[in-house]
């Protein structure tokens, strides 16, 4: 389906642009106004877990900086901004008959208010990582499916009733990394894993897809709540985010390699988005995986059908894929497809240059390619890009004057941005936004501060000042390129949508 005949890249008039940030990387104000721990802020405190030791008390201070933010937000011209809510902030101790903090609700309220009064089109996520930690410790979380499910969708109810002007919502984010990172790998929070080496707790074989199911259905019931009783008299539009990097086949020529690449890409996405778009889980992962993959029942497998209004993708890299003989028996800890995961091909050939993060290489080919796998299988639905960015190689170590000057950023936006554009106006997939990964350097998790994948340089060391780099300039100019190549398509996605139009 080409939109532009003569195959240049380009996007619609009304495409959404803009920047992306979550609650506990960049908040701070952990014990300000009544918020209560997240899984996050207990994790950071166990030695060895973060690389330089820090955690997200005070982060970049957006708890106390919104207004710095927003001017921020317009110097770079953003349209949209996406950010998530702490939970724990809103409700301390996380559940259904726990007391609501007025406190926390005022300050997303206010955040929301002043985004639109800047002209800034708020996208908000309800769920960015930072369970609250008394849920953990009552009932271990996301391993309990009717608590959890119960206790989410109270959550999503208080949020959507605080934020009634919010028309588009996104339910989880990245459930892969609560799932694989906090419950197989255990290098994320709550930290499970089977190497007792690194937790006293977990099985990895099992619990990262009782996760990944539990918080599908928490999702779904999320949605349907949204739909029965805000949306009628709202509009606006909700969805979940997955993140996937493309899979390039190590061997072209193999068509075990070539396989192996396809099974890749439904372990990451398709364990999501094929219960959210056909209710129920690839066969590649029930053939592998047998009955450690939760079953749906036929409600909850009719709830989670068709509960995306777009589908939210984060996308940062490629990887080359080289699959593991038949002969070999599955890992009982693989969560990938029985398949190794490269940099280099068969040639040797790397998959693109270094960064300052050891699973991203940046590749644009491969983010025209995702799009259109996910266009293709799903029906081309209306696809917002919630995340996408890169770290550098060494940035934290050099002199400021060095890092405001990120040209291998604004080359990975440009090259991206391109991709993305031929996709939309070349092939025809129907991408309505776009949310650059991360307004200001923040919190990186595991890694700690250590990472920086902002865009405007945070001086820690000196009262969190913000200072825009190149990249937070440019990225205004890269969609000046390609938005208006192509007549609006006036989706809901685009702008605020009234309850008259939904
Ligand atoms: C995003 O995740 C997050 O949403 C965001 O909070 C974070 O700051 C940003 O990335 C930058 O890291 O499984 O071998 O690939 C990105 C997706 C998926 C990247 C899991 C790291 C772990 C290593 N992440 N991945 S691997």
């Amino acid at each position: 389906m080409v939109r532009d005949p003569t195959h240049q890249p380009g996007l619609p008039a009304d495409f959404l642009w803009g920047f992306a940030t979550a609650a506990y990387q960049i908040e701070g104000g952990a014990n300000d106004d009544g918020r209560g721990p997240s899984i996050w802020d207990s994790f950071c405190k166990i030695p060895g877990k973060i690389a330089d030791g820090s955690s997200g008390d005070v982060a970049c201070d957006s708890y106390h900086r919104h207004t710095e933010d927003i001017e921020l937000l317009k110097k770079t011209g953003a349209m949209a901004y996406r950010f998530s809510i702490s939970w724990s902030r809103v409700i301390p101790l996380g559940g259904r008959n726990d007391p609501i903090n007025q406190a926390g609700i005022d300050y997303y309220v206010k955040l929301v208010d002043d985004l639109y009064a800047a002209g800034i089109t708020p996208l908000v996520t309800l769920f960015h990582w930072d369970l609250p930690d008394e849920l953990y410790k009552r009932y271990d979380g996301f391993l309990n499916k009717d608590e959890f499910v119960a206790d989410f969708e109270r959550y999503a109810r208080v949020v959507f009733e605080a934020l009634p002007n919010v028309k588009h919502w996104i339910t989880f984010n990245e459930p892969y990394c609560s799932a694989v990172l906090g419950h197989n790998w255990g290098i994320f929070a709550p930290g499970h894993t089977s190497d007792r080496k690194r937790f006293h707790r977990g099985d990895s074989s099992r619990e990262p897809w009782i996760v990944g199911h539990n918080i599908l259905i928490a999702h779904a019931h999320a949605v349907k709540l949204y739909r029965d009783e805000f949306k009628p008299k709202n509009g606006g539009e909700i969805a979940i985010t997955l993140n996937g990097d493309w899979a390039e086949a190590w061997d072209p020529e193999d068509p075990e390699d070539v396989q192996a690449a396809q099974r890749r890409l439904e372990f990451w996405m398709g364990w999501y988005a094929d219960p959210v778009y056909f209710g129920r889980y690839p066969t590649s992962m029930r053939e592998q995986l047998g009955d450690r993959l939760p079953n749906f029942t036929p409600e909850e497998s009719a709830l989670l059908k068709g509960s995306n209004d777009f589908y939210g993708m984060n996308h940062y890299c490629a990887n080359y894929i080289k699959h593991k003989p038949a002969s070999e028996p599955f890992d009982p800890f693989d969560h990938q497809g029985h398949l190794e995961s490269l940099q280099e091909n068969k040639a040797g050939e790397a998959v693109g240059p270094k960064t300052q993060s050891f699973w991203l290489q940046p590749s644009a080919p491969g983010f025209r390619k995702l799009l259109n796998w996910i266009s293709e299988r799903y029906g081309r639905p209306k696809i917002l890009v919630t995340e996408n960015g890169t770290s550098i190689l060494g940035e934290n170590d050099k002199s400021k004057e060095e890092i405001l000057q990120d040209d291998f950023r604004v080359w990975y936006f440009e090259t991206y941005v391109e991709a993305m554009a031929q996709a939309v106006a070349i092939d025809g997939v129907d991408v309505r936004g776009y949310m650059g990964w991360s307004l200001m350097d923040n919190f990186e998790w595991a890694e700690g501060y250590e990472t920086r994948f902002g865009v405007t340089y945070v001086d820690y060391k000196n009262n969190q000042q913000r200072f825009p780099k190149r990249s937070a300039l440019e990225l205004k100019n890269i969609f000046a390129k390609y938005i208006g190549k192509l007549p609006a398509v006036n989706g809901e996605i685009n702008g605020v949508v009234d309850a008259e139009q939904a």
